[in-house]
């Protein structure tokens, strides 16, 4: 009997680990089992000292177009055109504690960094699960919508925190009310994305990255991202104060003495803590 196809692909290159969402007839959106699958991927490369950077793709044409709606637990349970009543309906929130809430903070917790290249659309959950990866790179082609308004649901996998703090409140109110697509190109003129290129320059681009940020000192990369996310909730003295138990902390580590030794001795750095 043959195997059911893997809803992600897992590829590694040197110290880079690729997982490609691998539904591309639906966009790759997200089944519970696909969910799993990306879930103990991502568990294994943060597990796997061998792996110092992760990037996040998608097959075909699309990145991925968030929740699958044809999935029968979360759709609208009706009688004869008529809906049962809230009672018998699916808790979508249930979904969201599973699955999204899990991934996103893993995504978030990841002791390497992570690049979400956008090959195509990023819809709905699809779209913040990009925005939540630590750089987001799309090609030209690519796009981004909150579709959530659509269906009557407000963003989700982090969108309600992502969106106001990349492009401000105007900006995410506008994306999450219309639910318009926005072009890989203006996502990158108004801060929600690192970068857009080329389609055609998509995986040399993200490769370059990749590649180099796995050679940078990943954990010092991983207490910056925290640093960042943390000092959102704190005031100013606060944040002065966390970034001096920061330094405590990295300034006793490895790659610190390396950074500095390869310095003077005027030769690139081996990092090697995570
Ligand atoms: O229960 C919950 O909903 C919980 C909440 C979860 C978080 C969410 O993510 S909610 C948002 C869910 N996503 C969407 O609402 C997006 C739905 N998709 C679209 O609006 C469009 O597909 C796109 C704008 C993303 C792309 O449009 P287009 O014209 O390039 O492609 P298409 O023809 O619409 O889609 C291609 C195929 O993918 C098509 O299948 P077919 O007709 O060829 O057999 C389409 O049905 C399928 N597909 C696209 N998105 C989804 C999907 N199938 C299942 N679920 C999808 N989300």
């Amino acid at each position: 009997m043959s195997q059911p196809e893997p809803q992600v692909l897992i590829q590694q290159d040197a110290a880079v680990r690729t997982l490609t969402l691998n539904r591309p007839k639906a966009l790759n959106s997200f089944t519970t089992s696909m969910h799993a699958e990306l879930l103990a991927a991502l568990n294994a490369a943060a597990d796997d000292a061998s792996v110092r950077c992760v990037v996040i793709t998608g097959a075909g044409r699309g990145f991925c177009a968030g929740q699958d709606l044809s999935d029968p637990a979360i759709a609208p349970k009706m009688v004869d055109g008529q809906m049962l009543p809230p009672a018998e309906q699916p808790d979508i929130g249930d979904l969201i504690e599973a699955c999204y809430r899990p991934l996103a903070l893993r995504v978030q917790t990841m002791p390497v960094p992570v690049i979400a290249a956008v090959n195509g659309v990023a819809a709905g959950a699809g779209a913040n699960f990009a925005l939540g990866c630590d750089l987001t790179v799309a090609a030209r082609s690519a796009s981004f919508i909150q579709a959530f308004s659509k269906i009557a649901l407000v963003p989700d996998c982090g969108g309600t925190w992502w969106l106001p703090r990349l492009v401000g409140r105007q900006r995410a109110m506008g994306l999450a009310m219309l639910g318009d697509k926005l072009g890989a190109e203006q996502a990158a003129a108004w801060g929600l994305i690192w970068q857009c290129v080329d389609d055609a320059e998509l995986g040399a681009t993200v490769a370059a990255l990749a590649a180099r940020l796995a050679a940078m000192p990943a954990r010092a990369l991983v207490e910056t991202r925290r640093a960042f996310d943390a000092a959102a909730g704190m005031g100013y003295d606060e944040a002065l104060v966390n970034e001096g138990r920061l330094q405590s902390e990295l300034g006793h580590a490895g790659d610190y003495a390396e950074g500095v030794t390869a310095f003077f001795a005027k030769r690139v750095p081996t990092f090697t803590d995570r």
